[in-house]
C-alpha cells in the first residue's frame, strides 16, 4: 500500500502500468538468484524537474547488463526516453528517486540466464534524504567487500548487494548508521551504498577502482568538480587507520549525495561535525544538480 503513495504509473516492458498492478511472478529468476541490474537516479525539483546525469546512469545500466549477460532489448535512447516518459506521466513536482531495473524474468530455475527473458521496469517516487545530512556514524564492519575476482564490481548488479545488506545490518545492529567495507586486501573500499572520500593535509583522497568499489557517478562528479573549488583529488589506497586521523570524511552516492562522516569506530572525525571542505563540496553539488552552474548543464535533463 505505502509502496504506491505518490506514484501513479510504473513503466514495465514498454507500458505504463498502474503502480498497484506493477507486480511480478514468484518464479521470477531475479528473485531467486539476484540476476538483475539496476540504477538509482535523482531528479531535483526547482520550478522544473532536473534529472542528474541520466545518460551516464543509463550507460552504466547497459554496461552492467552486458557484463552479467542479461540481454537488453532497449538501447540508450529508448531507456533515456522511457525514464523521461515515466517521470512526466507521474507529474512529480518534488525531489524524486528513479529506479530502473533489468531482470531475468520467469521461465526456468536453471542458472543459465540465456533461457530466461529479460524484463525491464522503471519506477520513480518522491524521495528525501537517504542518510542523515548532518553526518553519519560509521563502523568498519567485519564483512569484506566481495573481491573483483569473484564478482564483476563494475556492474551495478542486484546479487552483489547481499554483501552490502549484511554489512549494513552489522553496522546498524552495533548502533551505527552506516558501514564501511574493507577490500580483500584490507584497504578501505566503500560504504554499503556509497563511495568514500577522506581529507588529509587539505588533499582529498578516494580509493581507486581496483579497491573493489562501484565506479560511482557521484564519485566521478566530485572528482570533476573539486578543482573548481581549489581542491586536489587523488585516487589512492586508503588504510583503515587513515580513517581515524582524517581531517574530514564524506560519502558520496546518488541516494546519499554528499554525506559527512562524523565518527568511525567510536572515534570522532575532525570536530565531530561536518567538515568545511565536505560542506563546500556539498553546497556546490546542490547548485549543480539544481541546474544553476552553466558549465555542468550537459549533466542535466530537464523534464517539463
Ligand atoms: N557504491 C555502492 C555499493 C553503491 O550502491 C552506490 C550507489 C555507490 C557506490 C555510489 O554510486 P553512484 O554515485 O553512482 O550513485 N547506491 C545506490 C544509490 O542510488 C543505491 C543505494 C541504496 O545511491
Amino acid at each position: 500500500m505505502s509502496m504506491c503513495s505518490g506514484i501513479r504509473y510504473i513503466w514495465v516492458d514498454g507500458d505504463l502500468v498502474e503502480c498497484g498492478k506493477a507486480n511480478t511472478h514468484i518464479m521470477t529468476h531475479a528473485l531467486h538468484y539476484g540476476t538483475a541490474v539496476f540504477e538509482g537516479i535523482r531528479g531535483y525539483w526547482d520550478n522544473n524537474l532536473y534529472i542528474f546525469r541520466l545518460r551516464d546512469h543509463m550507460v552504466r545500466m547497459i554496461n552492467s547488463a552486458r557484463i552479467v549477460g542479461l540481454r537488453l532489448q532497449y538501447g540508450l535512447e529508448d531507456l533515456v526516453n522511457a525514464v523521461l516518459r515515466t517521470v512526466k506521466v507521474n507529474e512529480f513536482q518534488e525531489n524524486i528517486y528513479i529506479r530502473p531495473i533489468a531482470f531475468a524474468g520467469e521461465g526456468s530455475v536453471s542458472l543459465d540466464i540465456s533461457k530466461v527473458p529479460t524484463r525491464v521496469a522503471i519506477a520513480a517516487f518522491p524521495f528525501g534524504h537517504y542518510l542523515k545530512p548532518k553526518g553519519v556514524r560509521v563502523k568498519v564492519v567485519s564483512w569484506r567487500r566481495v573481491p573483483g575476482y569473484s564478482m564483476p564490481l563494475m556492474a551495478k548488479a542486484s546479487g552483489i548487494y547481499l554483501n552490502s545488506v549484511i554489512a549494513l545490518s552489522e553496522a546498524i545492529s552495533s548502533g551505527y548508521d552506516e558501514a564501511i567495507l574493507l577490500d580483500w586486501r584490507g584497504y578501505v573500499a566503500e560504504g554499503s551504498g556509497e563511495n568514500l572520500f577522506i581529507i588529509r593535509r587539505g588533499v582529498i583522497y578516494t580509493p581507486p577502482i581496483y579497491a573493489s568499489i562501484l565506479e560511482g557517478i557521484t564519485r566521478d562528479t566530485v572528482i570533476k568538480i573539486a578543482g573548481d573549488l581549489g581542491y586536489r583529488v587523488e585516487e589512492r589506497d586508503i588504510a583503515r587507520e587513515e580513517l581515524y586521523v582524517a581531517e574530514e570524511i564524506f560519502m558520496t552516492g546518488t541516494a546519499a549525495e554528499i554525506t559527512p562522516v562524523v565518527e568511525v569506530d567510536g572515534k570522532t572525525i575532525g570536530s565531530g561535525s561536518p567538515g568545511p571542505i565536505a560542506q563546500k563540496i556539498s553546497d556546490y553539488y546542490r547548485e549543480i544538480v539544481l541546474n544553476r552552474v552553466p558549465k555542468y548543464r550537459e549533466w542535466i535533463a530537464q523534464v517539463y
